[in-house]
């Protein structure tokens, strides 16, 4: 028979915006191909074409500037690899449930990001003494609930962070040009951030005095610890530490014997610097063997450990990841009421059957 593969696909949450998540489980890569790239979308897609297109870069600035495809192209590049994960990403297991796309484990990939310092581009800029943050529009727009006039897809930055060295406009992933989807022509590309700083279809740069406060920074992708106030709010920024396990899949019927216990983990703190499994419920640890990409240390590691079955049964893997920041996968996640950085020990289930 003719187009028939066996190939893992993006499962859908949702069609319009498009929310897919990754076949995580099945990509044992340090750059997720672009067709296994997860998508979270607030809004329709823009179309833009690089030929008429100028980011424009204003607000506290002495030299305002506005910047075609082509002379961002001809500008010092820099290329990471660097995860986007979504700040909802494992929201599916938040106990009591969350409002939200439930997302299970797959709002993660990771891929090589090429692009220019946006630190250069606000130096040529000229920023002022007293600037605050950097917000960043994308050319997406659209209605949401609680806000009746429409709006654009519009983050910021801190002045430090979008100074940093490795924040980047990017117009290369996987050094191929970005895909429409991805945020063609350009996306800001912010490491050890959640992926909601990662603005795409990056359109309009404007430096502020003050703090911004747009309904996705000041609204969405805040924690709140309580039901039903807005008490102890906390703005979600760096990653928290985590791990996925890829192998075996949640609720596998295996045999005994030996088998390969296989995941990846990641932070935005620091590298991981263990990952810890345990083949049921707890007590006791084992140090999982960590492979990680030279150099970059921005990157997700894989992990894989031995396990030796024999006696059939219910059993419960656990795995939990350190990182050089002393942080590590909690018991039980923060709960929070938008769902933001589930990171509790990761858990999978598996039969022992003969
Ligand atoms: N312009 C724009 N940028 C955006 C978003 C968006 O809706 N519009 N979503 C953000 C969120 S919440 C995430 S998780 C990532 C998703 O990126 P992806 O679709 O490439 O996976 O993009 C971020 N940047
Ligand atoms: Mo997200």
């Amino acid at each position: 028979m003719k187009n028939r593969e066996a190939l893992p696909y993006l499962t859908s949450k949702r069609l319009s915006p498009e929310n897919q998540e990754s076949p995580i489980h099945f990509l044992y890569e340090w750059l997720t191909p672009i067709k296994y790239f997860y998508r979270r979308n607030h809004f329709p897609y823009p179309v833009l074409a690089k030929e008429n297109f100028l980011l424009s870069i204003t607000g506290e600035v002495s030299h305002p500037r506005f910047l075609s495809y082509d002379k961002l192209l001809s500008m010092p590049v820099k290329s990471l690899l660097i995860p986007l994960e979504c700040a909802g990403n494992k929201r599916a297991n938040f106990m009591p449930k969350v409002y939200g796309e439930q997302w299970e484990d797959g709002a993660i990939s990771q891929g090589k990001w090429t692009g220019v310092p946006l630190r250069n581009i606000l130096q040529k800029a000229g920023v002022s003494n007293d600037a605050k943050e950097v917000v960043f529009d994308g050319a997406d727009y659209g209605t949401k609930p609680t806000i009746d006039e429409s709006i654009p897809f519009q983050r910021s930055l801190p002045i430090e962070k979008a100074m940093h060295p490795d924040t980047i406009i990017a117009y290369k992933y996987n050094n191929k040009p970005l895909t429409f989807k991805q945020g063609y022509p350009l996306r800001l590309i912010v490491p050890n951030w959640y992926a909601m700083a990662s603005v795409k279809w990056l359109s309009k740069i404007t430096v502020i005095n003050h703090t911004f406060a747009g309904p996705f920074q000041a609204d969405d992708y805040v924690y709140y610890p309580h039901k039903d106030s807005d008490n102890d709010k906390i703005p979600v920024t760096l990653l928290n530490v985590n791990s996925t396990i890829q192998k075996p899949i949640n609720l596998s019927i295996l045999n005994t014997g030996t088998h390969y216990i296989q995941g990846m983990a990641w932070t935005g703190c620091g590298i991981i610097t263990e990952v810890q499994i345990s083949f049921d419920k707890g007590e006791p640890w084992h140090n999982a063997t960590l492979y990680k990409f030279p150099h970059e240390n921005y990157s997700w590691v894989f992990w894989s450990i031995q396990w030796k079955v024999e006696e059939k049964g219910e059993y419960t893997i656990f795995s939990r990841a350190k990182d050089s920041n002393g942080r590590i996968q909690p018991l039980t996640a923060f709960w929070n009421r938008k769902g933001y950085g589930f990171n509790a020990v990761t858990k999978v289930n598996v039969k022992i059957e003969s």
